[in-house]
């Protein structure tokens, strides 16, 4: 095997035997041959296009699917993988036989021609990975922008989920995998494929933006508890509201409480979600720290989406673990979803009825629901704020968590900040400082919370918004720096969004990406003036944010 996807990899290079997430080498292969899949599903899907035959919205969907469940820390599962991968080769042999049958022509290409059984896939699984891209340059910049698609992938997903599609999306994902690989693309049209990336990126984001909000109301300014109550409860974990709310319905009246974890946190902030009483509050921190946390809930654990941290043999919390979606561990119950989109928690409901309610770890509030409305609603206050120079600085500091040590930088990194500037953040990186005693500044809480890390696409709302009031001609005229946090694929398309909206200056942390080549780094820098971090005083220092 061979992955070098996230921030953990291996040495800052890659992981080879086993990845540092827990993922088993053949896991890491099955995926390689998935992704092969898809490509090859593109490439015919895109020359259908061309010839002006739409793919149906399954096939749309199973690409978004296979790209999900390859982002770290979603599928642990070789069988599931490998059940997408028949499904594939099954899906891209249909859409041959169409091609031909039209008369189109397909290219030469071994992602169109290899069948093979599951006997075969292991061993064509380890010569179709990222390293059969002999280029160091043009493989970092060809897995930047298929982990990029992996992002767009999943946040595409939930906007589906919702009702909420746009076929140009599918279209582009598929286009743009087919494109990398069968056309010869030199170094600079992979960066500018990058930006464009970026760009359907906030389209994406937009999209989910307006699926959630439509769907559940605007977020606004909400005390989330974060102690325990008395019943049984469910934790849900991941990103997908739609699953929540199903979730809630069928546990009402039923004598549990649900509570959220992680990146599940924000869905407080949904007018929505507050009808339900039994909706109780949230539970723990970000992804890493769940073995402990999981144990100490008592009761069952739901997970939409990423990050499963693999537990560990004989783990008390194994059997009450379920996954859904592009989610998968082995020995673990998957809850599937039907054609009409419904997902059958009985099962679930049934065992944390006989469950303890959770062991309280942390009691109190946290407050959040700062996305680009609630914000826009406080505008003249903020305005006002900085005109005044009460608030001399805003400092996004979203993205991921992660159980490196190194992370602790952010703590630190928040609790010095001088007491006029305010924290904007959005993803799992929030639980590094949304605890701290930072304070307000007249009235406006130092860390706003805009969500998950999807809603990094409310932070780019109300920059370009302040960026309009202030009549400035360049967003990187603002009073606001970037120093973000990066773990998983769904980061690398917030970051090539914030490229494309023009950001400059980001600081990248707390390692920068293992696929980013020494020839690429340098483009970055000086293109974007992207860096990594240093020491907290001296990155303090070069923000110009000395006390
Ligand atoms: Fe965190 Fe995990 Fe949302 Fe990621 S939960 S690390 S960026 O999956 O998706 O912020
Ligand atoms: Fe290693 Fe990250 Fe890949 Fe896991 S996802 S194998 S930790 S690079």
């Amino acid at each position: 095997m061979f992955c070098f996807q996230c921030q953990e990899a291996a040495k800052g290079i890659g992981c080879t035997l086993k990845g540092v997430c827990g993922k088993n080498d053949t896991t890491a292969r099955a995926m390689d041959l998935l992704l092969f899949t898809v490509r090859g599903i593109s490439i015919v899907a895109t020359e259908l296009r061309k010839n002006g035959k739409q793919p149906c919205d399954k096939l749309n969907t199973f690409v978004t699917d296979a790209l999900f469940s390859t982002i770290t820390n979603a599928n642990f599962d070789d069988d599931s993988i490998y059940t997408r991968v028949d499904e594939g080769f099954i899906k891209r042999n249909k859409l041959i036989g169409k091609a031909l049958e039209m008369g189109i022509s397909l290219p030469e290409i071994d992602e169109l021609k290899w069948n093979g059984t599951r006997e075969q896939y292991d061993e064509k699984a380890a010569k179709v990975g990222v390293m059969r891209e002999t280029n160091e340059d043009i493989r970092s910049l060809k897995e930047l922008i298929v982990y990029g698609l992996k992002g767009m992938a999943a946040y595409l997903e939930h906007a589906n989920r919702l009702g909420y599609n746009d076929v140009s999306l599918h279209a582009f994902i598929q286009n743009t995998l087919a494109t990398i690989t069968v056309d010869n693309l030199s170094t600079e049209e992979l960066t500018t494929l990058a930006l464009k990336t970026g760009e359907m990126g906030v389209q994406t984001m937009a999209l989910l933006d307006t699926a959630n909000t439509s769907s559940y109301g605007h977020p606004e300014i909400t005390s989330v508890s974060i102690g325990v109550r008395n019943n049984p409860g469910i934790l849900i974990s991941g990103h997908d509201l739609h699953d929540l709310e199903q979730l809630l319905e069928q546990t009402k009246d039923r004598g549990v409480d649900v509570y959220t974890h992680g990146e599940m946190l924000p869905a407080h902030y949904y007018p929505a979600f507050k009808k339900y009483p039994h909706f109780a509050g949230n539970y723990g921190n970000a992804w890493w720290k769940q073995r402990e946390e999981f144990t100490a809930f008592n009761g069952p654990i739901i997970f939409t989406t990423n990050c499963i941290v693999p537990p560990l043999p004989g783990a008390s919390y194994t059997e009450r673990m379920f996954t859904s979606n592009s989610t998968g561990f082995p020995g673990c119950k998957h809850i599937s979803t039907d054609e009409n989109g419904h997902k059958d928690y009985s099962e679930v409901i049934a065992i944390a009825k006989n469950c303890a309610a959770p062991t309280e770890i942390e009691h109190g509030e946290i407050v959040g629901g700062f996305a680009h409305n609630q914000v826009m609603q406080l505008a003249n206050k903020v305005v006002d704020a900085v005109k005044s120079g009460a608030i001399r600085k805003f400092i996004v500091m979203a993205g991921c968590d992660g159980r490196m040590r190194g992370r602790e930088y952010y703590t630190s990194f928040a609790e010095q900040l001088p007491k006029d500037t305010v924290i904007l953040t959005a993803g799992c990186a929030k639980y590094r400082y949304n605890k701290l005693p930072l304070g307000d500044i007249n009235g406006i809480p130092r860390v706003l919370d805009a969500g998950q890390c999807n809603d990094s696409y409310s932070l780019a709302v109300i920059a370009l918004k302040l960026k309009e009031v202030f009549q400035l001609n360049d967003i990187n005229e603002l009073p606001i720096v970037y120093n973000i946090a990066w773990y998983e694929q769904k980061a690398v398309i917030v970051l090539l969004a914030l490229l494309y909206l023009g950001v400059k200056e980001i600081h990248l942390g707390p390692t920068l990406p293992a696929f980013i080549s020494p020839n690429v780094a340098k483009v970055l820098v000086e293109n974007f003036g992207i860096n990594g971090i240093g020491s907290v005083e001296g990155d303090l220092q070069k923000f110009g944010l000395n006390r």
